[in-house]
């Protein structure tokens, strides 16, 4: 059982174009409203040497193991300075991203060991994990259509739909083993209905970790 003087972490995952952005910006006007003290940040990135490292993730080719080992690296930076401070000082964390993606990214989808993965998470991570991970489940074809029309592609952009269809499966198969941790939206839905079905489990984990 955690303090109750320690804040919330919250992730969003999902494959690209499912809203998990759109929706952040919506929750912090309820969360306002709701007296919650929050920050928000993203993944990789969040720090100042994080956001070099995911110019470099986005752009440089580089090795499997080399992406996960920065990704990893970022994310070290981003607990240390960021996340672990926030949380401890009261305040909820409302992260785009986080370790999930790199099961379903580096793991599922790059085929890296999830035993490597695991390690990891171990290692840079210590005892902390989500509280909440809202899951924007999207089939990947409406996710790619709604970002299509964006200028130049980044590395992962660029990838195409079988490697998408691996990350999604990957998330489908994290959620039923973290069914605890994973919370799962219609990411199909209206932007207005995704919210409503986002602020409704939200509003039990207000009373859960902010009651
Ligand atoms: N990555 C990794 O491999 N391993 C890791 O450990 C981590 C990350 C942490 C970072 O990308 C890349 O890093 C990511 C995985 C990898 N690559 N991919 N793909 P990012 O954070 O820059 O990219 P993203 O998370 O995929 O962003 P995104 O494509 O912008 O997706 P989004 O944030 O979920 O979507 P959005 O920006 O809110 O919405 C996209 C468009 O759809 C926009 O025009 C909206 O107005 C529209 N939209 C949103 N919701 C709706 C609804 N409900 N209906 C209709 N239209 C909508």
């Amino acid at each position: 059982m955690r303090e109750s003087k320690k804040g919330a972490f919250i992730t969003f995952e999902g494959t690209e174009g499912a809203g998990k952005t759109t929706q952040i910006e919506r929750i912090k006007t309820f969360l306002e409203a709701s007296g919650i003290d929050f920050i928000t940040t993203r993944e990789p990135g969040g720090t100042l040497l994080g956001e070099k490292i995911r110019s470099l993730l986005l752009q440089d080719e580089m090795a499997q193991m080399t992406e996960l080992l920065l990704m990893f690296a970022a994310r070290a930076e981003h607990i240390a300075k960021v996340i672990l401070p926030a949380i401890n000082s009261g305040k909820w964390v409302l992260c785009d991203r986080f370790t999930e993606s790199s099961y379903a990214y580096q793991g599922y989808a790059r085929g890296i060991s999830l035993e490597a993965i695991s390690t990891l998470e171990s290692l840079v991570q210590g005892e902390l994990r989500p509280d909440c991970t809202f899951w924007f489940d999207i089939p990947v074809l409406e996710g790619m259509k709604r970002v299509q029309s964006r200028g130049d592609k980044d590395r992962f952009e660029a990838e195409n739909i079988t490697f998408f269809e691996k990350v999604s499966a990957g998330f489908q198969t994290l959620a039923q083993e973290r069914s605890n941790q994973f919370y799962r939206v219609d990411a199909l839905q209206s932007k207005d209905d995704v919210t409503a079905s986002i602020l409704l489990h939200l509003k039990g984990l207000i009373n859960r970790y902010a009651g």
